[in-house]
């Protein structure tokens, strides 16, 4: 199936580049024909430096802020949590940008031909055009194993290569030296800020003439160049700035010098196909047009194999943006151009961030899982911080938002900031790797200690309702609607996923059985879901809620997506509120929200509404500023809140999954909501809990045939519409099964 994304004309905008990346650094690639720009990214390079947020003494105003609340004097509340509640100083801080790799062909003015890509199984972005009869080729990747980029320019006819490859940066105090006639580095600094970097250019040319100058490396009539472009910063970790962005530069290019363009190459395709390829979808041929065109075209002309390619895009970013060792993927992935990126390209975490790892473990990315549990496990030191000083609990907390210096306490506002349940959230994914992978070492070494500490904060902290002596998680916020409350529902359905997950882990590591017996007790006295006056499942304890509410957040269908509480026949009332719900909120919304509703209609077994709501995220936005409501695609895929913000992207790749096959429900559910526009296709390699691999194949609109391979043994449960069966799996065999379910051999 084609993987490509193309276009016929250069980048004009952003958002219209083509984005490469290995984890800690990414790259836009803008296809120019005369005036390349590279815009490069390096994931540490941050304002601020190591700070701890907590506000010391906060818990002393706790009891009164929930006082008021509970007596309804919300505005009060929130008047005093602002001046006394919120973490130090308000606002977190920015991912930047860090330059530019120009590459100008002076002599050039007139090209033909043109032509740029972006394949998906390779990750080369490829720009291609004539200039006479020859022909120039540019290949652009960033590489993993070399953790460098690396620019490929070859011509038609030997000798015809003559351009200058220069750095650029929007920061300050810019410093270039020449490192010897085929090597530069650009050096540099935040403005007022302590973080300090580092990018090196190195030309490895055949044929021609090379000379470094402080304007860049110079390059006369080569028959093909090498550039390989990398950048490291002072950031140690998130307490230290003490590195050496110099040194980090030159052992990674010292570790290259013996490896050719062919070697690089290699490496590069070995580790991005080991991850890209272990799963396929195939809905279909490829319509032979430029990618802004096809989306143009939607909806009113159908096109799956877009879809496909856009499920495959999802994968794709994941695999550039968040790799062992670099920082999690942000509201951005690793793509920013701007001193000031939009929330500051953070990461938010009562949604986008969660969002972002959807669909890592069902997608069969679980590697790419590692650099978000690395966070974790350092956040839980400074949440355990702010546990101690805004609510004189145990355990660890994190509110809405965090940045690399894992502040954790409240921030911007007390209306929407003070939510504790982003790290509870979060320990959702360590629990899924452990019962995707089974592995019982990350369980006991890295999962449950950070799941008994969130555990522990929460068996502090909920509170005995007044009214209904339910327990509750207050003060909170159900985000970002409604201000500051008692009580949100969404807390509650994520507290008891998150006690559930720690009981249920501590038995297998059979330990801490008092701790767990306090859970059981606390969690049957947790706040249920309610259903309202107009048949809604509530957003909070009260009957509140306004049918006529589109906000973009849908907080309370938590336990619908991504828990697992309300399902169609474990609640089935609940069910019916929640689809009632949703059908209040609306289908439009932000891009993320919108890869949400996807996520949603799938769970309600709905796939033709969440085919048009995919349908819907596709639509084509220009770059325009930032604003707030829409939802759409730019002409490069990536998802517009808008602005960018790429958490929709990968929401909708954990959707179209979720249209295919479910597991959340202790049973492995085929083709669950497939949308009848979906006729005939087929999906390879998807992962299930137990170390399942899938794949499915449907012919009609009906399931032809299912092959499932069990990496460990398991008993599982497989269902097909109606029908179910059980199944013994055995390690390392694969059981083919038709529409019946019935064994074919
Ligand atoms: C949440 C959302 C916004 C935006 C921001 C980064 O606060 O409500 O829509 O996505 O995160």
């Amino acid at each position: 199936m084609s993987l490509n994304l193309w276009y016929r004309k250069p980048a004009e905008q952003w958002t219209e580049a083509l984005p490469v990346g290995c984890g800690r650094l990414g790259a836009m690639v803008f296809g120019e024909k005369f005036r390349e720009r590279i815009q490069f990214n390096e994931d540490t390079l941050w304002t601020g430096g190591p700070h701890d947020y907590a506000h010391k003494g906060a818990s002393k105003y706790l009891d009164t802020i929930r006082r008021l609340l509970s007596e309804g004097k919300q505005g009060r509340a929130e008047k005093l949590a602002f001046e006394h509640f919120m973490g130090t100083p308000f606002r977190q801080k920015a991912y930047q940008p860090c330059g530019d790799l120009i590459l100008s062909f002076p002599h050039h003015t007139k090209a033909s031909h043109y032509r740029r890509e972006l394949n998906l199984d390779t990750a080369v972005a490829t720009t291609s055009y004539r200039v006479g009869k020859v022909k120039f080729t540019r290949e652009v990747f960033a590489s993993y194993p070399a953790q460098a980029i690396i620019v490929r320019l070859s011509a038609s006819e030997p000798g015809q290569l003559t351009f200058t490859a220069s750095l650029d940066s929007p920061h300050t105090r810019l410093r270039t030296r020449i490192v010897d006639g085929a090597h530069i580095s650009l050096a540099g600094k935040v403005h007022r800020n302590p973080m300090t970097f580092e990018a090196q250019l190195v030309a490895r040319t055949d044929g021609g003439e090379v000379t470094a100058t402080k304007k860049g490396i110079q390059i006369q009539n080569a028959n093909s160049v090498t550039l390989i472009l990398t950048a490291a910063t002072n950031f140690k970790n998130h307490r230290s700035l003490t590195a050496n962005p110099t040194t980090k530069c030159n052992r990674i290019l010292r570790s290259l010098r013996r490896k050719t363009y062919d070697d690089l190459l290699t490496d590069h395709l070995a580790d991005h196909q080991s991850l890209f390829r272990r799963v396929t979808l195939d809905l279909g041929e490829a319509i032979d047009e430029p990618i802004d065109q096809r989306l143009r075209r939607l909806p009113k002309r159908d096109d799956p194999h877009l879809l496909a390619l856009y499920f495959q895009y999802g994968r794709y970013l994941l695999i550039a943006s968040s790799r062992a060792g670099s920082q999690p993927a942000n509201l951005q992935g690793i793509w920013n151009d701007k001193l000031e990126p939009p929330w500051d390209s953070k990461w938010t975490v009562n949604i986008n961030t969660e969002m972002n790892y959807w669909p890592t473990e069902s997608c069969n990315l679980s590697p790419c899982h590692e650099p978000l549990f690395d966070m974790l496990d350092e956040i839980a030191k400074s949440g355990r911080k702010v546990a101690k000083e805004h609510y004189n609990a145990r355990g660890w907390v994190l509110h809405h938002n965090t940045d690399i210096w894992r502040g954790a306490a409240p921030i911007n506002a007390s209306n929407h900031g003070i939510w504790p349940t982003g790290g509870a959230w979060l320990c959702q994914h360590l629990w899924w790797h452990f019962e995707y992978t089974r592995d019982t070492d990350f369980l006991r070494n890295s999962a449950y200690p950070l799941i008994k500490g969130a555990a522990q904060f929460f068996a502090d902290v909920l509170v005995e309702d007044p009214k209904t002596g339910w327990l509750i998680s207050t003060p909170s916020n159900s985000p970002e609607n409604g201000g500051l409350v008692a009580g949100p529902t969404m807390d509650h359905q994520i507290i008891r996923n998150l006690f559930a997950n720690c009981i249920e882990s501590s038995r297998i590591l059979r330990i801490d059985s008092d701790f767990r017996h306090k859970l059981s007790d606390l969690y049957k006295r947790i706040a249920p879901n309610q259903i309202g006056r107009l048949g809604q499942l509530q957003e909070w304890l009260e009957d509140v809620d306004d049918p006529d509410n589109t906000h973009r957040h849908v907080s309370h269908l938590w336990g619908l997506h991504p828990g697992s509480e309300i399902t169609a026949e474990g609640a089935p009332a609940l069910f019916k509120a929640a689809k009632q719900s949703l059908e209040f909120r609306g289908d439009e919304g932000t891009g993320w929200s919108m890869g949400w509703k996807v996520n949603f209609w799938a769970r309600l077994r709905d796939g033709d509404r969440a085919h048009r709501l995919l349908q819907r995220q596709l639509r084509l936005v220009k770059e325009s500023g930032t604003r707030m409501r829409g939802g759409g695609t730019y002409a490069n895929l990536f998802d517009a809140h808008p602005p960018f913000q790429i958490d929709g992207n990968f929401g909708a790749t954990a959707g179209i999954t979720e249209l295919l096959l479910q597991n959340h429900a202790n049973e492995i559910h085929l083709l669950p909501a497939l949308p009848s526009a979906w006729k005939n296709g087929s999906i390879e390699g998807l992962r299930a809990r137990g170390g399942i691999e899938i794949d499915i194949t449907w012919r009609k609109g009906r399931l032809a045939e299912v092959i499932l391979y069990a990496t460990r043994r398991s008993t599982q449960t497989i269902r097909y519409k109606r029908r179910q069966i059980k199944l013994q799996m055995q390690a390392k065999k694969a059981y083919i099964l038709n529409a019946q379910l019935a064994p074919i051999n």
